[in-house]
Formats: structure tokens, sequence, C-alpha cells
């Protein structure tokens, strides 16, 4: 297997890969006590699916009995500025990098689709391809590969990457030597721990997902919890405060795949214009991107989070023309970041407070009314 092995190597960098590395699937044996405690803790809040296949989660030969090497592959990411730049302009949005191209699931299954059939041909054995999209814990299977670490905000960490790998898997029923794992270079850092905006880390290397504004803001489906809110500035759709703040990034490049590379529109796109996006525009500006699986509604909770901390007066017309939204979940971001934005307008609207029917949003009127002492509000 020696020379295929090197044969891989050289194709998968062909396809775009920036590193590739083996690892067995007996590596991890860690990781299902500690999904498990993850999963005790409730810190996976409303990703149920995280607990529905916890089993083959945790355990590669439980997902598939036939697996014996697996192949784990990164691809650079990398932006081409500082991530952190835009939270100083609360007037525009802040999207994370990962979704500021086309969305890498599938510029990624692509390509390890393309490998995987020149594999199975090589090996005449079979094979399956995964990226995010199966019960696999990808980022201790990549440091048991020694793609890198997994550092204190749980991701993985590159000594030649920083934090911005991609990670993507080949189970192959095929022997391949296996390569070491790679080994912890945190030190003494806390960086990552410390800028986190939410408090999301109740220790290092380890997260509750409930905390973090990447889940708030894309896998939490309802309105996002009122304590962290403020907490979210302008960031729309994920964060990257951990990511950036890392040391290792130093080294890090440029991502090179054009397709995951950022869009002009979504660099920093402003927040009236957002605001405005009905069902239609917003398909239209998030064709093929990550943004898109969201859907409007809750994108639009998200932009009206983000106005209600911009502090920029200018934006109250965008979140009034809102109250009247045929979401509730607008609805009621709009009634928040009214009232955080300019309570006294809030007041006279309420005509919008006598008709509305939905628990959540007189929920959202009785603390605006609360906040700001207006009694005729609650
Ligand atoms: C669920 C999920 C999320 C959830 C939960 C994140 C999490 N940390 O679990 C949410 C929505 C919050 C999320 C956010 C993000 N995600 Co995400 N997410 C996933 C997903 C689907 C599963 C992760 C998982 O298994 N979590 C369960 C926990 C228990 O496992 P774990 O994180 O490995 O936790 C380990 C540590 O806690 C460790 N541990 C516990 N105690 C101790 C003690 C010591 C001493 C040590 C050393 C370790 C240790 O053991 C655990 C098991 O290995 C993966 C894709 C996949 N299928 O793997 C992508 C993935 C992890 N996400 C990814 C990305 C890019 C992000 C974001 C950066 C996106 C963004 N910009 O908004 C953020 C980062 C937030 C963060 N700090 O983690 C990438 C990460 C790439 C990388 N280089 O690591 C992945 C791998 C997707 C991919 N294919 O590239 N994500
Ligand atoms: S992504 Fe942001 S909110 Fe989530 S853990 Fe990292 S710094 Fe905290
Ligand atoms: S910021 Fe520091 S502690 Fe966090 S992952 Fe990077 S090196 Fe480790």
């Amino acid at each position: 297997m020696t020379s295929l092995k090197s044969q891989l190597l050289a194709r998968a960098h062909a396809e775009g890969f920036d590193v590739v590395r083996v690892t067995t699937p007996d590596a991890i044996p860690q990781a299902p006590e500690r999904l498990k405690t993850f999963l005790d803790q409730g810190c996976h809040g409303e990703m149920g699916w995280m607990h529905d296949r916890a089993d083959q989660r945790g355990a590669p030969l439980a997902l598939w009995p036939e697996v014996r090497s697996i192949i784990m592959l990164g691809m650079n990411y990398g932006p081409d500025s500082d991530p952190m730049a835009g939270l100083a302009d609360p007037s525009s949005a802040l999207i994370s990098v990962y979704a500021q191209g086309d969305d890498y699931h599938d510029v990624i299954k692509k390509k390890l689709k393309g490998l995987g059939r020149w594999w199975g041909e090589a090996t005449g054995l079979p094979l399956k391809v995964f990226v995010d999209t199966a019960p696999v814990m990808e980022k201790p299977l990549a440091a048991a590969a020694g793609l890198g670490w997994q550092g204190k905000h749980t991701n993985l960490v590159s000594r030649s990457f920083g934090s911005w790998l991609f990670l993507g898997s080949i189970f192959t029923a095929a022997e391949v030597e296996p390569d070491e794992p790679e080994r912890d270079h945190c030190g003494s850092c806390r960086a990552c721990l410390d800028v986190c905006p939410t408090a999301a880390f109740p220790a290092p290397y380890q997260l509750d997902a409930r905390r973090c504004i990447s889940y708030l803001t894309i896998e939490n489906k309802g309105p996002i919890p009122a304590e962290f809110r403020p907490a979210i500035g302008n960031r729309i759709y994920g964060c990257d405060d951990c990511l950036a703040v890392c040391p290792w990034n130093k080294f890090a490049v440029a991502g090179h795949e054009r397709k995951l590379m950022a869009r002009e529109g979504l660099r920093q796109p402003r927040l009236a214009e957002l605001a405005r996006l009905d069902d239609a525009a917003f398909r239209t500006l998030f064709a093929r991107n990550p943004v898109k699986r969201i859907g409007r509604d809750r994108f639009i909770r998200n932009v009206l989070i983000a106005i209600g901390n911009s502090g920029d007066t200018d934006l109250v017309g965008e979140a009034e023309a809102l109250l009247e939204d045929n979401s509730a979940l607008v609805r009621a971001m709009a009634v928040w970041a009214l009232s955080r934005l300019a309570p006294q307008r809030l007041a006279t609207h309420l005509d919008r407070r006598q008709g509305e029917s939905d628990a959540d949003v007189l929920g959202e009127w009785r603390r605006a009314g609360l906040a700001a002492q207006e009694p005729f509000l609650l």
C-alpha cells in the first residue's frame, strides 16, 4: 500500500486538498465518553441529531463495520483580511469566514467523490466519503491522523494553516499505513477562551454549544434567548472570534479554492440592505451559500438583533417596517430591536401590539415595556 499511499497524497493535492493523513477507526477511544458527557450535559441544545446516532458518531466501526482506515483531508479556507475587523462597524453585518463563499459541503463533497472514485478503482475495495454529512467526529479523527490538534476552543488547529481548515474524510475498507497523531501545542495560551463574547467555554477543550453564537445564529430555530442578544453584536451568521485570535494563525495563508473565497457582496453587507430582503431576494443573494440553509425568517431575526445592537438610529425605519412582517419570529425581534434603538418610537406602534396574537411577540412587547418602564407597552 505504500506506493498507493503516495499516489493518494499526490491525487488529493491535485484535487485541491492541502493536507491528507491517515488514521485507524479505533484511534479515538476517548471520544465516545466525551461525546456522552457533552450530550448528558445538554450542551448540544436543539441539535437532536447529535443525540440520535451518538453510538455511531463516537465509533467509526459502529457507523461502518467494514472500515479499516480513515483518510482525513483538510482544505485551507484562510481569510484574506482580519475576520474581526468588521466588528468595528456595527451598521454593517459580519458573516463568518466559512460562509462568505460557496457552501463548503458541496465543494468538498465533489472533490472527495472524485478522489474516492479513483481510490475505489485503485484498491478494488468499498469506501464512503463524508464532509459533515454523517455521524462522524471529524475533529478527533483529524487530530489522530496528525492534521493538527484540538485546541482549547475544540476546533482543529494546524501548525501550517492555523484555525482555517475544513475537514472531510474517506472511510476505506483498505488497510493503509496510519500516520502519527499531532500533539497539543496550546501550552499556557487561553486567548480563544478569553475572547468568547458569550462565555461559551465551561472549561478548556469543552464547548457549551447553547451559548455559542454560531449555534445561536445558525442552529437555534426560535427566538434567540434574550441574555445572549447584546453579546451577538453584528455577527449575523456564525462567529470567528475564537478562531481568529489563535496565535497559530501567524502561519496561515489565504485559501486558494476560488469557490470558497468571499463573495464581494458578503464581506460586510449593510444591515439596512439585508433587512429589506424578501424570500425571493434572500434566495438569490445566498444561492449556493450556507446561509440559505436557515431560511429568510431566521436570517432576518439575526439581522434585527444586529440592528438592535447597532446604536444606529438610521436603522429605526428598518425595524419599524418589520413590525408588520408575516413571520412571528421576525416581528418579535423587530420589537426587541426597536426597544433597544428607539423605545419611544415603539410606543407609537401600539396598534401592532393590540392586533398581536403570538405569545412570543407579546412576550417581547412586555419585556420592552419593562425595560423602558413604559407601562402602556405591557
Ligand atoms: C455540532 C457542530 C457544531 C456545533 C457544536 C460545536 C462543537 N464544538 O461541538 C456548533 C453549531 C456550535 C458549531 C460551531 C462551529 N463550527 Co462546527 N461542527 C459541528 C459538527 C457537526 C460536530 C462536532 C462534534 O462532534 N461535537 C461534539 C463534541 C463533543 O465533540 P468535539 O467538539 O470534538 O469535542 C471534543 C472536545 O471537547 C474534547 N475534550 C473534551 N474534554 C477534553 C479534555 C482534554 C484535556 C482534551 C485534550 C480534549 C477534551 O473531546 C471531545 C470529543 O473529541 C462538526 C462536523 C463533524 N461531523 O465533525 C462541525 C465542525 C466541527 N464545525 C466546524 C466549524 C468551522 C465551526 C465554526 C468555526 C463555524 C463558525 N465560524 O461559526 C464554529 C466554531 C465554534 C467552536 N468553538 O467550536 C468545522 C471545524 C473545522 C476545524 N478546523 O476544526 C467542522 C469540523 C466542520 C467541517 N467539516 O469542517 N459546530
Ligand atoms: S464561535 Fe464565537 S461564540 Fe462560539 S465559542 Fe467561539 S468565540 Fe465563542
Ligand atoms: S488560541 Fe491559544 S488556547 Fe486557543 S486554540 Fe489557539 S493556541 Fe490553543
